[in-house]
């Protein structure tokens, strides 16, 4: 159930101005509203980072018109979008997922492993200070959101390009306090521990085996991509629902006939981008 009057007043998006929104979270609030946090395509997206794909056109306005389409997907599961101001002069700032951690206590500013994208946290601080008080993984640390898994108690963390050691123990020191265990987790051949796996129910997992192993995961099933479909793992899970790339149609009917509601989203710009459907927006209780 939505109440969203409760909420503070939205201001944005032209750019979060700090004082504008309340300085500390109010989690004595007994309505909930679940909020998405989006950010508008950057006219730079071209000259985005990538690590494992070649560079090819972007489009553009179609790359906006299906960012426009994602968000309109995550309010028919239920989320109150609210994108921020488009960042010219940051190539990858659509990717919100990679600029924070939001758990139900708090919220963990991270410290992007692409130099490139370390300009983007800075709005995101001010945005996430209306819902969750704040902690930072500071220098020489790097983390990237892409790489934190979150199953219940335990944050998975991907030992990335991107997360090195001191982000994971970071992490780990940061969030002990509220009761959260931190694992580092081995990936191969990908950018993001969830570019390989995600949570799609209470006890299953979607992943792709050739990327990391279903046994750093204990008391979750998984379940395998088709083969067809590399990208395949990274599911956003909403609710009931689960939103999934229109590219990877034969892993849809793998997730229908496990019984899940799957909402297909066109995506290609962004995955051009090396971007998935959980990459371009943090998705919490507020
Ligand atoms: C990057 O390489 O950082 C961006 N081009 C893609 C980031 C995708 N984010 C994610 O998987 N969480």
């Amino acid at each position: 159930m939505l109440h969203a009057a409760r909420l503070p007043a939205w201001r944005w998006p032209c750019g979060v101005a700090p004082g504008t929104l309340p300085a500390s979270p109010t989690r004595k609030d007994t309505t909930i509203a679940r909020i998405a946090i989006t950010r508008a395509v950057s006219p730079a997206l071209a000259h985005c980072e990538l690590s494992h794909l070649p560079r090819t056109p972007i489009d553009l306005d179609l790359a906006r018109r299906q960012h426009a389409a994602y968000e309109q997907a995550l309010r028919d599961v239920g989320c109150e979008v609210r994108q921020l101001a488009e960042q010219p002069a940051q190539p990858d700032s659509v990717f919100v997922e990679d600029t924070a951690i939001v758990l139900d206590e708090v919220a963990v500013i991270t410290r992007p492993g692409a130099v490139s994208r370390r300009g983007e946290v800075d709005s995101i601080a001010p945005a996430l200070a209306a819902f969750r008080e704040l902690l930072r993984i500071e220098a020489p640390a790097t983390l990237d959101g892409g790489d934190v898994l979150r199953l219940d108690r335990v944050l998975h963390v991907g030992a990335s390009a991107r997360s090195n050691a001191d982000g994971v123990a970071q992490l780990a020191r940061l969030v002990a306090p509220f009761g959260y265990a931190v694992e580092a987790v081995p990936i191969r051949g990908c950018l993001h521990l969830k570019s390989a796996v995600t949570r799609i129910d209470a006890d299953r997992l979607l992943l792709n085996p050739d990327w990391v192993d279903a046994g750093a995961f204990p008391g979750f099933h998984g379940i395998a991509i088709d083969p067809a479909e590399p990208n395949a793992a990274n599911a956003l899970r909403i609710g009931g629902a689960l939103i999934h790339p229109a590219s990877c149609p034969r892993t849809h009917d793998i997730l229908r006939r496990a019984g899940l509601d799957v909402r297909s989203v066109q995506m290609s710009e962004t995955e051009k981008a090396e971007g998935g459907v959980t990459c371009c927006s943090l998705v919490f209780d507020a």
